[in-house]
C-alpha cells in the first residue's frame, strides 16, 4: 500500500514560527509525507504591528488542475488559518477533488484568542467558518473562537458548565469530534472533548506564558500522535505535553513566538 499523505492547508508566515512553518516540520519529524497548500505568503504574522499580504487565492486552480493530471490523492487534511472566505470554499472543493475514501478532515478554524477576533475576520467569515466544519472529522478550536461560532458571550474562566455549553451548541454545526483547546480553570490548562456523547476533559500544567502559534503546535502534534494511537486523548496529552516544552524551553526575549525547534529533536 502507499504511504499515506498529509495535507496541510494554510498561509505561509515568512517569520512567525506558525501555520505551515511549524506544521510541516513537526509533521516532518513524526515522519508523515507532508505536502503544503500556501493560501498566502505574509512577511510575518498579524500579531507583528505591520505585514506584507500576497494572497495565493488565484493560484489554487492551477494548483488543482495540476493535482488532478497527476492523480494527487490526500489521506489526510490538516486546516489552520485561511484568513479569506473565498480560501474556504477552496478547501471544500479540495477535499471534494482530492480525498480518498477514508480520508479524514482535520481542522483548526484559526481566527480569534483570548476574547478578540484576529485582525482582517469578520462575521461573514464566522458564517463561512460554520459551513467548513460541517467537513470536518476533527476539530481544534480554542474557547474564544467557540464563543464567535456559537454566539456566547467569552467569559475569562471557563467553568465546566460553560465548555459544556460551548461544546453542545457547537455540536449543532458538526458531526465531528470536538476538541475545545485552552480550556483554563483551577489553574490548569486542558481540552474539552466531545466525541459523540462520550465528554473527556484533559487538565494539565497552567504556566505563566502565553506565546503566539502554540495552537498550531498543538494541532499539529495532535494529528500526527492521532495517527500513530488512534487514541484522542492520548494524542490531546502529547500536544499538550510538547506545547508546555516549548513554552518552558523558550527564552523569555523571543516574544513571537516558541522555539519549537528544539523540542523537535526529543524521543516522540
Ligand atoms: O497562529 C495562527 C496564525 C497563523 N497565521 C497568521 C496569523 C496567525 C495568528 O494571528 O496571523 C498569519
Amino acid at each position: 500500500m502507499d504511504k499515506k499523505k498529509i495535507l496541510t492547508m494554510q498561509d505561509l508566515s515568512c517569520v512567525g514560527q506558525c501555520s505551515i512553518t511549524v506544521a510541516l516540520p513537526i509533521l516532518s519529524a513524526y515522519g508523515y509525507e507532508t505536502c503544503v497548500l500556501p493560501t498566502a505568503i505574509l512577511s510575518n504574522h498579524t500579531m507583528f504591528d505591520t505585514w506584507s499580504y500576497l494572497d495565493l487565492t488565484n493560484e489554487i486552480d492551477d494548483i488543482f488542475a495540476n493535482w488532478h493530471d497527476n492523480k494527487f490523492k490526500f489521506d489526510y487534511f490538516l486546516l489552520g488559518y485561511l484568513g479569506k472566505k473565498e480560501l474556504i470554499d477552496k478547501a471544500i472543493e479540495c477535499f471534494d477533488k482530492f480525498s480518498n475514501k477514508d480520508s479524514k478532515i482535520f481542522i483548526d478554524p484559526v481566527f480569534a484568542d483570548d476574547g478578540k477576533i484576529y485582525p482582517g475576520f469578520n462575521k461573514e467569515y464566522i458564517e463561512k467558518t460554520r459551513e467548513l466544519l460541517k467537513h470536518a472529522n476533527f476539530i481544534l478550536p480554542n474557547v474564544t473562537e467557540v464563543c464567535y461560532l456559537t454566539n456566547i458571550e467569552y467569559q475569562p474562566i471557563h467553568s465546566q458548565e460553560f465548555v459544556r455549553k460551548l461544546a453542545s451548541e457547537l455540536k449543532k454545526y458538526t458531526d465531528a469530534t470536538i476538541i475545545i483547546t485552552g480550556v483554563i480553570n483551577d489553574n490548569s490548562i486542558g481540552e474539552y472533548i466531545l466525541k459523540g456523547k462520550e465528554e473527556i476533559i484533559l487538565k494539565h500544567e497552567l504556566l505563566p506564558i502565553k506565546r503566539h502559534g502554540t495552537g498550531d503546535i498543538f494541532s499539529s502534534v495532535f494529528l500526527a500522535n492521532y495517527l500513530l494511537t488512534n487514541d484522542v486523548k492520548k494524542a490531546c496529552n502529547k500536544a499538550a505535553l510538547f506545547v508546555r516544552k516549548c513554552l518552558k524551553t523558550t527564552d523569555t526575549k523571543h516574544f513571537y513566538g516558541v522555539e519549537f525547534e528544539k523540542v523537535l529533536t526529543d524521543d516522540k
